[in-house]
């Protein structure tokens, strides 16, 4: 027994929650299964494991200088509004969870078990239709800690290991089912890249694939096609745009919190330099981290995409990883990325000035996370199937939606007097009905939550739009489908 939970903690802090090293170990495998030689096995691992850490870097870069800018708004205007962005959300949750007199360290045995029940379902996949094993771990410790808290909210005098099984049960079958409805559009993003997403806002992918093309309409124009005359022309160029839209942005958020909080918030501004140049540079930094992001993305998807027939082939047929929503970012029109972003922005400020005005018994103040990271990915799929309209509009709508949706769950589960709530996507809908109905029918509500988890890969098996004998080739042989359809 010893031995076995070595390797399990092992695991859980070198591999599960380090997903650079888990997508490279994906890659060694499925080479090796492809019997290509050791040293090619190895390269691959390295390339993938560098690229996921370059793709790190890049999103880390951006959380890290921007979320203290966006957070900033609630010191300046004394709002005491909750933030919705996970990190913020992943603290509250804690608290809350301390505050009660609960241990904290039931968060790693829901995320085990969860993992597992995950994997399970996989296996399992002739009878559970279910695809994809959600790898992204610093996104599973987060998810793991705010649900954790809403179970507590919802049995207070639930044991702590009837709350592990019961929550790692449903944390799993959501991770399971929720990346596993990604599969097709994300295939059709990427002509076959052979990942799923995993990451915050499953739900709102699947909705974004099958609403965008209806808002496009048959004459849609895609990113692609713009091509702006005149001076306009250097914004075809995405570094151009994204930094011009980002000084402007930026520096409006910061010209608002002035020179005195902003050399609070942020010690690498040094009190030599211009206020001016110093919201250039922040600006322009944000165009080199995307930049840096494509290179990440570029490198591992390579190796993902070329390994996992080894994996698809001889250990889990039709089944793939579901890993970090910035990957499908190397797949859209780089300009994309800016757009989701200032749309879901443009929605979610529209959304506060509601709260504002209507009194709302809690603020909310945009987090970074969601409102860059969900809408970016969101406007990635909406421009491929319905162009620059969609890639507008839906982001705008997630703006708002991720707003009022996060303001109601703050409120409910009572984070907002930590601070903070979760704020992605699928965490300002999805989770706070599960919450809901959990709190009113009690076990009863759980069972609902994962039976109807449970029918989703069901329905799309047998009436979605890659049913029966395309369903699990979708996920193994892309390339085998479009030829037919062609
Ligand atoms: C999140 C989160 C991050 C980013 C990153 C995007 O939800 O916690 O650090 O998105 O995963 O690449």
């Amino acid at each position: 027994m010893g031995i076995i939970i070595s390797i399990w903690t092992f695991f859980q802090n070198n591999i599960l929650t380090k997903p650079a090293f888990f997508v490279g170990l994906i890659v060694f495998l499925g080479y090796l299964l492809l019997r290509k030689p050791f040293y090619n096995a190895l390269a691959g691992f390295i390339k993938a494991t560098v690229g996921y850490m370059i793709l790190n870097v890049a999103a880390g870069g951006l959380v890290g200088n921007f979320r203290p800018i966006l957070a900033g708004l609630n010191q300046r205007f004394q709002l005491n509004a909750a933030v919705i962005d996970p990190y913020f959300g992943q603290a509250a949750a804690q608290a809350a969870v301390e505050n009660v007199g609960r241990s904290f360290t039931m968060m790693v045995q829901v995320l085990l078990l969860a993992f597992i029940w995950n994997l399970v379902l996989v296996i399992a996949r002739r009878l559970t239709k279910v695809r994809t094993v959600f790898i992204t771990g610093h996104i599973m410790v987060q998810q793991s800690s705010t649900a954790l808290w809403i179970v507590l909210f919802c049995f207070p005098a639930l044991q702590d290991f009837n709350v592990v099984i019961m929550l790692g049960l449903l944390l799993g079958t959501y991770w399971a089912v929720s990346s596993n409805m990604t599969v097709g559009a994300t295939q059709e993003l990427t002509d076959g890249g052979g990942f799923a997403i995993g990451h915050q806002q499953m739900f709102g992918v699947w909705l974004v694939d099958k609403v965008a093309e209806k808002i496009g309409g048959k004459n849609k124009q895609k990113l692609e096609d713009i091509k702006l005359p005149g001076f306009l022309s250097i914004f075809n160029e995405n570094i151009v745009a994204t930094a011009v839209l980002m000084t402007f942005f930026f520096g409006g958020i910061i010209a608002i919190l002035g020179q005195d909080i902003m050399h609070e918030l942020d010690k690498g501004f040094s009190t030599k330099q211009s206020f001016g140049f110093y919201i250039v540079e922040k600006a322009f930094t944000f165009a080199v981290y995307l930049q840096i992001l494509q290179l990440g993305v570029r490198l591992f998807v390579g190796e993902l995409t070329e390994s996992f027939q080894g994996i698809s082939e001889k250990l889990l047929p039709g089944s793939m990883p579901a890993i970090d929503c910035a990957a499908s970012y190397g797949f859209g029109h780089p300009n994309a990325v800016t757009i989701g972003f200032l749309f879901g922005a443009l929605g979610q400020f529209i959304a506060i000035a509601g709260l504002i005005i209507f009194k709302s018994p809690i603020f909310i103040i945009t987090g970074f996370v969601p409102v860059f990271f969900d809408n970016a990915t969101f406007a990635v799929f909406a421009n491929r199937k319905g162009g620059v309209k969609a890639a507008c509009i839906l982001p705008l709508i997630s703006g708002v939606v991720q707003v009022l949706g996060g303001a109601l769950a703050a409120f409910y589960f009572g984070l907002g007097k930590f601070g903070g709530w979760h704020g992605n996507f699928d965490w300002d809908t999805v989770w706070p009905v599960f919450g809901f109905i959990m709190h009113s029918m009690q076990y009863v509500g759980v069972a609902i939550c994962i039976i109807f988890l449970l029918a989703i890969p069901q329905l799309q098996y047998y009436f979605g739009k890659y049913k029966r004998e395309k369903y699990f080739v979708v996920a193994e042989n892309f390339a085998s489908l479009s030829e037919e359809e062609n």
